[in-house]
């Protein structure tokens, strides 16, 4: 698949993009300004960039927890995102979803549900749809190694397998699920091994190289598209920070994580436009910092954003006091 030199300089904008929007959010995390829990997905930038690359308007895309950055991508605004991580009234979700349940339907971004494992099956109720009103688009769900485990998963692709229909599995084996390797979680190395048990293809992916994602995730949708039913797509990662944030990460050696830094997806995307002498390194540094700008403008958004007040805090959450039913 020729990506246009064009296309390379958005994807380079998108992948950093991510990472300054998840750094920001780390750090305010660290001050205590974000309420509740984040999982970010530093060191994940390609296989969201590239991901989004291949979907087109109508497709439906489940995250999971640690997909802020593919829904910035998908069309939530980095300010409306910012402020549901503040819980503010002004977040994508008025506050009240933050950063596990924040979505935009009408772009396609379901969001994440919190029980691991249960999108997979639900996500074949969107595929269903698709192909029974003939939209020509697809369903996607992703999922990491450890919810890959889950029976529900195997239920899902069966489903999705004997119904033939527009769906496809995205499995981000990141190394963890938690504090349990990958590698002690299952016996198979390439999970897309699991597609051979329903009868569809699979294939394993090096998710850091934004490239060999298009190329997966393209030929994946595509032959979903085409009827030709669903599959499975993995790519091995590497998330850079603990599984949640404050997570000190004793399970895993200083010498993995250094090894993990030099595939970092956005030196390998800057190797790949310096050698084809798509943009220099000024005008690199330039979009780096009109993707820091973006945050610095989603924060300053979400800061002077209001809390959801009175009466419509409990509005649009399942929560019942005395004195209302
Ligand atoms: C059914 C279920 N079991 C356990 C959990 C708690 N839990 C949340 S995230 C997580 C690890 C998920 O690992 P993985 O699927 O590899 O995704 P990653 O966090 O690495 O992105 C666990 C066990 C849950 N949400 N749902
Ligand atoms: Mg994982």
């Amino acid at each position: 698949m020729k990506v246009s030199n064009d296309d390379l300089i958005k994807l380079y904008g998108n992948m950093w993009l991510i990472r300054m929007f998840e750094q920001r959010a780390a750090d305010l995390f660290a001050k205590g300004v974000l309420p509740g829990f984040i999982h970010l997905g530093v060191g994940q930038e390609a296989f969201m960039a590239g991901t989004h690359y291949s979907i087109k308007p109508g497709d439906s895309i489940g995250t999971s927890h640690r997909e802020h950055g593919l829904l910035l991508l998908l069309g939530i605004t980095p300010g409306a995102l910012m402020a549901e991580l503040y819980g503010k009234a002004t977040g994508s979700n008025k506050g009240k979803g933050g950063s596990m349940h924040a979505c935009l339907p009408e772009k396609g971004a379901l969001g994440c549900n919190g029980i691991l494992g249960s999108a997979q099956t639900i996500i074949n109720g969107y595929g269903f749809a698709h192909k029974v009103r003939k939209t020509g688009n697809i369903a996607v769900t992703i999922f990491g190694d450890g919810a890959a485990n889950r029976g529900d998963v195997h239920e899902g692709m069966n489903l999705a397998s004997v119904m033939n229909l527009p769906v496809v599995f995205i499995i981000v084996d990141n190394g963890y699920g938690i504090s349990m390797s990958s590698k002690n979680s299952s016996v198979v190395t390439d999970l897309s091994a699991r597609a051979a048990g329903y009868g569809m293809p699979g294939v394993t992916a090096d998710g850091n190289d934004v490239l060999a994602v298009i190329e997966a995730t393209s030929e994946a949708f595509k032959r979903a598209r085409e009827g030709g039913g669903p599959s499975v797509v993995e790519f091995k990662t590497y998330r850079h920070r603990g599984h949640f944030e404050g997570d000190p990460t004793p399970y895993r050696s200083k010498e993995e994580l250094e090894m993990w830094m030099k595939k970092d997806p956005i030196l390998r995307l800057e190797k790949i436009l310096l050698d084809r002498n798509v943009i220099n390194e000024k005008q690199m540094k330039d979009i780096k910092a009109e993707q820091l700008a973006i945050v610095d403008d989603a924060q300053k958004f979400a800061e002077v954003s209001p809390y959801p007040e009175g009466p419509e805090g409990y509005g649009d959450v399942f929560y019942k006091y005395e004195g209302r039913d």
